[in-house]
């Protein structure tokens, strides 16, 4: 069983998404991020960043005692090799996978995250910031396009961690004033991972929570 300290946002997103696609049993725990809830006492012990997602896994693979985890990327590799499943153990599709996965939680995961801020949080308008991270977005969708137009997928011929992890980003192109149409071959990706029967389950769970 794993336990999810999770908010509806992408970072938490990508970890739904990843329990449903492996079929593993898991728990939600929700962490209102709106009330601060993210700087109790007892979630700091176990995401000492102050952020969602973490997770507990109660049943690591060498029979000891629970793993705590913070860091959706970290989440994400740390389960793919729990399972064995959305990471390829061949050489190099498998860095191919962690190429695209770190490009994710160190460039269009916080570029976008920046997008959302400026756009829809920040207490006044900053035209500078808006623009600044409007053209950074579109430049990260562009890369994007490009991979996705010679390969089905991030790592290649199969789905990984690596499109799970930019997927819920994409997912708030909206929120992002991008229109998925000028990027069509992220717009078929997008279509194909939103219609995966785990994609569907996974947020219909959380809906039931
Ligand atoms: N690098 C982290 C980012 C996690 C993150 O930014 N989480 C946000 C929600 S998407 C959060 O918990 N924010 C609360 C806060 O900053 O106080 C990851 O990939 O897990």
């Amino acid at each position: 069983m794993i336990d999810l300290f999770y908010a509806p946002t992408p970072n938490g997103q990508k970890i739904i998404l990843f329990l449903e696609e492996a079929e593993l049993a898991w728990r939600l725990i929700r962490v209102d991020i709106s009330k601060g809830e993210q700087f109790r006492p007892d979630f700091l012990a176990i995401s000492p960043n102050n952020k969602i997602p973490a997770i507990i896994d109660r049943a690591p693979v060498d029979g000891g005692a629970p793993i705590n985890l913070f860091e959706s990327g970290a989440i994400l590799l740390y389960l793919a090799e729990k399972t064995g499943k959305l990471l390829s153990g061949e050489l190099r599709e498998r860095h191919t996978t962690l190429q695209w996965l770190f490009w994710q939680v160190g460039g269009l995961g916080p570029m976008l995250g920046q997008n959302h801020h400026f756009n829809h949080f920040a207490p006044q308008p900053v035209p500078y910031a808006i623009e600044r991270y409007q053209v950074e977005t579109q430049r990260l969708y562009s890369v994007l396009n490009k991979r996705l137009e010679t390969s089905p997928w991030l790592a290649g011929e199969h789905y990984s961690i690596a499109d799970i992890a930019a997927w819920p980003w994409i997912n708030a192109h909206q929120r992002q004033r991008v229109t998925l149409e000028n990027y069509p071959a992220v717009n078929n990706w997008y279509e194909r991972i939103r219609n995966r029967p785990a994609t569907v389950s996974a947020f219909a769970k959380t809906q039931q929570i």
